[in-house]
């Protein structure tokens, strides 16, 4: 109903067309006798930019006149993918947009897959926070993204002899899903000196000069609701020299590159997503570009707040910040910061204000993705922040002396300063500190948190503070949008698509369990979406599978603790079993394509070991004339968003088999789920909740629990260690040179059996393959399987990111919505 009122805008195919040619023809000075599917793209994309835009500004008008709480949710990452599609499912036009582009010789998927996924992240942590935009936005929360503007996203992927080569992203030629807002620009300041001053009151004040001016330009990318005239703001910052400091002595001495060079350095800050996931580094330029993104969302937070011109007690009740893993932490102390240095208030009042605002979320127990900065590398670069970082820990470590008096190692464990040569400002102490709530992504997270890395916060503060938020997904685009026959059929029996908004209300389907022509419907879409799935391998890679076959699928970043290698070693497994099985025992089999993708940080070089070691097994296994299409290994190349959107719908079992606690909660067994496919995992993350969920008859699990992994490593280290028999014919096979040159995969045999197998892949093998084995004997009886399918769909409706966002604005934000209309 609310479209009505859209002032502006096509409602018809006819005006879509209308409005599309007119973009090609004027927007982009393009004749229509040589319009291409790019053109066509473009076309469409701005006439529904259009819609979003009336509605974007509406809401932005909306949000500033009412008085109440909004909410910034503070990533480095936002891993969007591709915007068209899910703008015009939510504007809610795509039949006509279709119609429209098929009279003009277009068809929609083709259209649809010119554009460039934004892919302005590494995997999980980033994916999450686009899946919270679109929740917030459907919610019709007041809420705000803010992150950096990279000019390149994630690198491509390419595989080249069966190696991964990275290629640059650059991925903005063309986006018209942003507005640069060059009006809105903030100057960051690096390096100099503090020196104290005495005020006009004579208080003593901390000013911070010298160093250099960097400019934080704002772009802005509209984020559409479902269902809902809602569009929020994602706001990016890109880096450029500051118009005030384009050096002009060196330019005018004739030193022209040397100020050109200078603008490039100022450029540099936001050229880059850094590639790694779940492994710090601590470069410089990650730090700067830290800083200069918490510094620019925070000086346009507080411009905000101050227009309302309210007392600075009130900042916690009008903002909510939270914290998108340790990364922007900084942001905590320019708070500080600005509320200390620049307007004036005391350090108590000042520091109250800032825990009250923001909240953490914490996304590893690993110790090497677990952030920290060099202390000399801090005092360079932000002066004034180490000395408030200092002065912070002084406090808290004098409440916890007083609290627990005489306990040394205490104060040495909780310290922020990590006393090790160089000193270390450990992030997650910081923002634990810093904050009112620090949540996990699943409960068996949160609970580890609670006992490990955070066991001595929690002895200080209490348990209160720590608390879960199991993760999600947005139903629009991991169903609706992925799955679209899928999400049809499933309107077709609830009477409408109420479940995308309120996804418990899948449960319903439970009931058609006895309806044969819906599960006989259901079973057409699932082997639809695989043979859309074998064409594009085939297309991609030449390899052609049988859509018939059981589909095996692990996707995800390649990590040692996500375990690709014990997946990989138990496909060579299978075909040794294979090789060995007479023709009668073959004909039993159910046959399989084990499907594999992910990309490795650049340098990772155990990463890219597994890598390789899939595409050498590829090239053998899809060769081999008595294998036949008994087994498929295939390697899908630069595995993204959009890529997900085909391989999701397309399994029968996906694999999450992380080493149990340390894959914090995952969300693609979630989205893998919730399109009708079974998942082998270990007890590790959300597979835990999903199994609560789904019923334990439902999933694969196998493998060692959280709880025995200390003992094991440590038994691999001081007992004996027993590589698994399976696995020793396994490694022979590999060291005999079955899959090539031995030497290539050599580290990768020996970290588990001579460095003491840290992620329990021996340990956990047996299990492994013997659930393989009960996989293939469920698959083999068809209707049992896919009513372990629709029962599992029925029960995911837990997992939309829009119960996690309620959770969030209930227990950490204390935030409403603000619907449209006033709800009406
Ligand atoms: C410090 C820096 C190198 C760094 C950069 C990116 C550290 C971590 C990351 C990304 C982490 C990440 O993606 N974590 C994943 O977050 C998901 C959302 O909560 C979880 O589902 C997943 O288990 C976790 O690995």
């Amino acid at each position: 109903a609310w479209r009505k009122h859209s002032a502006q805008g096509f409602t018809t195919k006819e005006q879509f067309e209308d409005e599309a040619v007119r973009h090609i023809e004027t927007t982009l000075a393009r004749s229509l006798f040589n319009c291409d599917e790019l053109a066509a793209y473009s076309g469409t994309a701005l006439a529904f930019r259009d819609r979003l835009v009336i509605e974007w500004n509406r809401t932005q008008q909306r949000q500033s006149f009412a008085d109440q709480k909004r909410v910034y949710y503070l990533s480095l990452e936002f891993l969007m993918g591709r915007a068209m599609d899910n703008a015009m499912l939510n504007v809610g036009m795509k039949d006509a947009a279709r119609a429209g582009l098929n009279e003009l010789g277009f068809n929609m998927e083709d259209v649809i897959s010119q554009e460039h996924d934004a892919a302005l992240g590494n995997g999980g942590l980033g994916r999450l926070a686009a899946c919270f935009l679109d929740s917030m936005a459907t919610m019709n929360f007041p809420a705000w993204g803010y992150g950096l503007r990279y000019r390149y996203g994630i690198f491509k992927q390419e595989i080249v002899d069966g190696f991964q080569v990275e290629v640059p992203d650059y991925w903005l030629d063309f986006n018209p899903w942003e507005f640069p807002r060059h009006d809105v620009t903030v100057d960051i300041q690096f390096y100099g000196y503090v020196s104290r001053k005495t005020d006009e009151n004579g208080k003593s004040v901390a000013v911070w000069e010298g160093g250099e001016i960097v400019d934080a330009v704002a772009f802005d990318v509209p984020i559409p609701g479902y269902g809902t005239p809602t569009t929020n703001n994602l706001r990016l910052w890109s880096s450029q020299a500051s118009k005030g400091e384009f050096d002009f002595q060196k330019f005018n001495s004739g030193n022209y590159e040397g100020s050109v060079a200078d603008q490039q350095r100022a450029e540099t800050i936001s050229a880059v997503l850094y590639p790694n996931e779940n492994f710090e580094t601590g470069k410089e330029l990650r730090l700067k570009q830290q800083y200069f993104w918490c510094a620019a969302s925070l000086f346009d937070i507080v411009r905000r707040f101050k227009k309302g011109k309210k007392a600075w007690s009130t900042f916690p009740e009008n903002v909510a910040i939270q914290l998108n893993d340790t990364h922007p932490t900084l942001a905590i102390v320019e708070l500080q910061r600005i509320l200390v240095d620049l307007e004036g208030l005391g350090w108590d009042e000042a520091w109250n204000i800032v825990i009250n605002t923001f909240g953490y979320t914490n996304h590893t127990v690993m110790p090497e993705a677990l952030e920290k900065w060099s202390v000399p590398l801090m005092q360079n670069l932000l002066p004034r922040h180490l000395q408030i970082v200092y002065e912070v820990n002084a406090r808290f470590l004098q409440m916890v002396e007083k609290k627990f008096p005489k306990d040394r190692d205490l104060l040495t464990r909780v310290s922020i300063i990590e006393e090790t040569q160089p000193k270390m400002v450990r992030m997650a102490h910081l923002a634990t500190i810093g904050s009112h709530k620090v949540n996990g992504v699943a409960e068996l997270h949160s609970d580890l948190i609670r006992t490990t890395i955070f066991k001595d916060f929690v002895t200080i503060y209490g348990p209160d503070k720590f608390t879960n938020v199991t993760n999600g997904i947005t139903p629009r685009r991991w169903l609706h949008q992925a799955n679209p026959r899928l999400s049809e059929l499933i309107a077709s029996k609830l009477g409408g698509y109420d479940f995308l908004t309120d996804l418990t209300k899948l449960n319903k389907l439970e009931t058609f369990l006895d309806d044969k022509a819906f599960k006989k419907e259901w079973q057409e879409i699932k082997y639809a979406n695989k043979v859309r799935l074998a064409q594009y391998i085939q297309k991609t890679t030449g390899v052609s599978v049988n859509p018939k076959a059981l589909f095996d699928i692990q996707v995800k970043r390649i990590h040692e603790y996500k375990r690709q290698q014990l997946n990989i070693l138990g496909v060579i497994h299978r075909y040794l079993t294979i090789k060995a099985m007479s023709p009668e025992e073959r004909k039993k089999l159910a046959p399989r394509v084990s499907i594999f993708g992910g990309k490795a940080a650049p340098g990772y070089w155990m990463a890219k070991t597994i890598i390789h070691l899939v595409c050498a097994v590829g090239e053998v296994v899809n060769k081999d004339k008595d294998v036949g299409d008994l087994l498929k290994v295939v390697y899908v190349e630069d595995y993204n968003v959009s890529k997900a959107e085909i391989l999701t719908p397309a399994s029968d079992i996906s694999e999450h088999i992380s080493t149990a606690g340390t894959e914090a909660s995952g969300t693609s067994n979630m989205k893998f789920v919730l399109n009708g496919g079974l998942v082998i995992g270990t007890c590790d993350g959300a597979n835990i909740e999903i199994t609560r969920e789904i019923g334990d008859s439902n999933i694969f699990l196998f493998g060692n629990l959280a709880e025995d992994v200390e003992d094991l490593r440590h038994a691999h280290h001081y007992g004996s260690f027993q590589l698994d028999p399976d696995l020793a014919k396994v490694f022979s096979a590999i060291k005999s040179g079955t899959f090539g040159d031995a030497g290539r995969f050599a580290a990768l045999c020996d970290s588990i059996t001579d460095h003491g197998d840290y992620y329990l892949v021996s340990d956990d093998f047996a299990s492994y393959i013997q659930t393989h084995g009960l996989i293939d004997e469920a698959f083999k009886d068809q209707d049992a399987w896919l009513e372990k399918c629709i029962t599992s769909v029925s029960r995911m409706g837990f997992f939309s990111s829009d119960r996690c966002i309620d959770q969030y604005a209930e227990e950490i934000w204390n935030a409403e919505p603000l619907p449209p209309d006033g709800g009406a």
